[in-house]
């Protein structure tokens, strides 16, 4: 499957990886709809092929679903599939899931790859449930083995946090992200940038210290979320 077959998806000309893997944890994600739920839809490849399989089997067995999306991308892709959808303005989730870059063996996480991290944390915060689909490729025994730590941040404080996470943290590499052609950064749906950040080590309190520099609006690092991994 290609990604620009995906209803809905922007700007993504890549096939999606690991195919087999994310098909049928997407259907163990299906498998959980009940009628009448509320569920926040994260984003990604596996994201998309889990509320695929939801809209499959909720109009299969009539089951009234609403999305609660973690992106434009998604939203539309839920609107493409014919899933209602609704806010964190207007409704708290029953359940949600979503995917991630790295699952250490505490289940924390690293996210963001997307650029959706601030509302996906949202989500997942304001869900009393989370299931995380992942395949085998994203686990690992400590954070930041395979992926940078994306960090959103405002315009404005981009120096002064460049800055402060280089003088307070281990930092090995640190970028902004850039758009495809490399013709300026990408902005999220917030207007913020993102700066991917490698660490020598990712620590219990590293959150925590990140989120307390000024500037930082949110980061990849997910940790201490009771979430359930579901791993086909
Ligand atoms: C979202 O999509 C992001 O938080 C994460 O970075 C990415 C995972 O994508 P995929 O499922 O395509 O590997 O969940």
């Amino acid at each position: 499957m290609e990604w620009s077959d995906v209803p809905g998806h922007l700007d993504w000309s890549g096939e999606i990886t690991n195919l087999e893997p994310k098909l049928k944890v997407a259907e163990l994600v299906a498998e959980r709809v009940r009628d009448g739920d509320t569920i926040g839809v994260g984003s990604g490849s596996t994201a998309f092929l889990a509320i695929q399989a939801i809209a499959k089997r909720a109009k299969e067995k009539r089951l009234e679903v609403v999305a609660i999306p973690t992106s434009v991308e998604v939203g539309l892709a839920c609107a493409a599939l014919g899933v209602p959808t609704t806010s964190l303005v207007h409704a708290r989730p029953d359940w949600c899931f979503d995917g991630a870059d790295e699952v250490d063996p505490d289940r924390n996480l690293i996210k963001g790859r997307g650029g959706a991290l601030f509302q996906e944390k949202l989500v997942m915060a304001a869900a009393p449930e989370t299931f995380i689909c992942v395949d085998d490729s994203k686990m690992v025994t400590s954070l930041g083995q395979k992926h940078a730590i994306p960090l959103e941040v405002d315009v404005q404080a981009l120096r002064l946090v460049e800055s402060t996470v280089e003088r307070e943290f281990p930092v090995k590499e640190m970028a902004l992200r850039l758009a495809k052609g490399k013709d300026g950064p990408v902005l999220t749906e917030r207007g913020n940038l993102l700066i991917d950040i490698r660490l020598e080590s990712v620590e219990s309190d590293t959150q925590a210290r990140l989120i307390a520099i000024p500037g930082i609006v949110e980061t990849g690092l997910f940790m201490g979320f009771d979430v359930t991994i579901l791993k086909a």
